[in-house]
């Protein structure tokens, strides 16, 4: 006999219902009477990758989404060691990057593990006396919680990686990335060498970990995953903005603008260059980079793929248009409805909370 289905079971039932109809897997009825009757489930490695892969695909603030099918899913549930998970995620992060050619991937772990850090690679920002931070201000409030777990800080540089506070079986211990683990890009610019000698770098891999993927009624607290950067994320935000590295000034210096006057547009111009350099630098270096023209572009090709397979695509608008000449692109003049569906993505609250 069957037991009342719970809002979790609906869950359940509704996702395996789509897994079965978006793979065309058989044995849909019994897998669902299955659930029914015992009132539980356990995923296998195909539905749970299947399911990472609709989460990708129901990613509202994602533009990336075209290559949603391709993504590796590494089914780790049974890792909850801090040591085991370390050797895992340092194994994603090689098998990921890939020389260059980056691979979309996911790893997915076992109950009660936790990575603190918002992402794999980050650099430390250090709170000054004064006021100011040396690294990422983004970073300063995740640099002093490490401190506190025992980390004696770095060599003090603007791009210092810091190490992973990985939580499991009840504790939390802190693990340094080796270099080949941890690849970053010098940026360079293809005509300017006062540019190329600012000393500026970022990493290659963005690998998000601070967000619990939810398939299925079930959540997996540590499920980091990564594609590769699109060039504005660095040059027009990361490097730029005023509270991060607040770079513009510095590139202005170096192409020689006169910054005296705003009408001038020194920022808009420097920002420009600072965006040729990046992609420049992920070219001649041979690691994947997608620039705003493609991916909006690409991202159209998602909606008319997903309008085949008769799905409606949810969207941030906000979040697709690109922080430079967003109305060249696309997406620009085209709107969406923000939906959040299931299976997807939920951002923690940071341990320090
Ligand atoms: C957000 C691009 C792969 C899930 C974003 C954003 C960009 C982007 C530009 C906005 C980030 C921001 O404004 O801070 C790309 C590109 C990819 C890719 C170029 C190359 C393959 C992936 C993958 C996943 C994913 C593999 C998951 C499996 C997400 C999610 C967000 C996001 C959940 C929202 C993050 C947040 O709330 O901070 N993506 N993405 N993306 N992407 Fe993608
Ligand atoms: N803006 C953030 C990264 C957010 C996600 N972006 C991606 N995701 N490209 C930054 O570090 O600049 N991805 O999985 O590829």
């Amino acid at each position: 006999r069957s037991h009342p289905t719970s809002a979790a079971q609906t869950e359940a039932l509704d996702f395996l219902t789509l897994y079965h109809a978006e793979t065309s897997t058989p044995g849909m009825r019994a897998r669902l009477a299955e659930v029914r009757r015992t009132g539980h489930m356990h995923l296998s490695t195909a539905e749970l990758t299947h399911g990472a892969r609709v989460a990708w695909r129901n990613s509202t603030r994602c533009v990336g989404r075209l290559p949603w099918k391709t993504l590796d899913v590494r089914d780790l549930r049974h890792v909850t060691e801090p040591e085991e998970v370390f050797l895992h995620l340092l194994s994603h992060l090689r098998g990921a990057f890939n020389g260059g050619r980056i691979r979309p991937t996911m790893s997915v772990f076992g109950p009660g593990v936790r990575v603190h850090n918002d992402q794999l690679i980050r650099y430390a920002g250090y709170r000054q006396p004064d006021g100011t931070v040396i690294g990422d201000p983004q970073n300063a409030d995740l640099t002093e919680h490490l401190r506190r777990l025992g980390w004696a800080g770095g060599p003090g540089t603007a791009f210092d990686i810091l190490p992973l506070a990985i939580e499991g079986a009840g504790r939390v211990a802190l693990f340094h990335l080796p270099p080949d683990a941890a690849q970053e890009v010098v940026i360079t610019h293809p005509t300017n060498p006062e540019l190329s000698a600012l000393g500026l770098r970022w990493h290659a891999l963005p690998v998000i970990s601070n967000m619990t993927l939810d398939i299925a009624g079930q959540t997996f607290s540590c499920a980091p995953f990564n594609g590769w950067y699109l060039q504005t994320e660095i040059a027009a935000r990361n490097l730029a903005d005023e509270e991060r590295y607040n770079l513009l000034p510095a590139v202005a210096a170096a192409l020689g603008l006169d910054s005296s006057s705003r009408r001038s547009l020194w920022q808009d111009r420097a920002l420009l260059e600072l965006n040729v350099a990046v992609l420049h630098a992920f070219d001649q270096a041979g690691v994947r980079i997608a620039d705003h023209h493609g991916v909006t572009a690409q991202f159209v090709h998602f909606e008319e793929q997903e309008r085949r397979a008769g799905r409606a695509v949810r969207a941030r608008w906000s979040w697709l248009i690109p922080p430079m000449s967003p109305a060249t692109t696309p997406v620009w003049r085209r709107s969406y409805r923000s939906v959040e569906e299931r299976p997807n993505f939920t951002v923690q609250t940071p341990p320090w909370h």
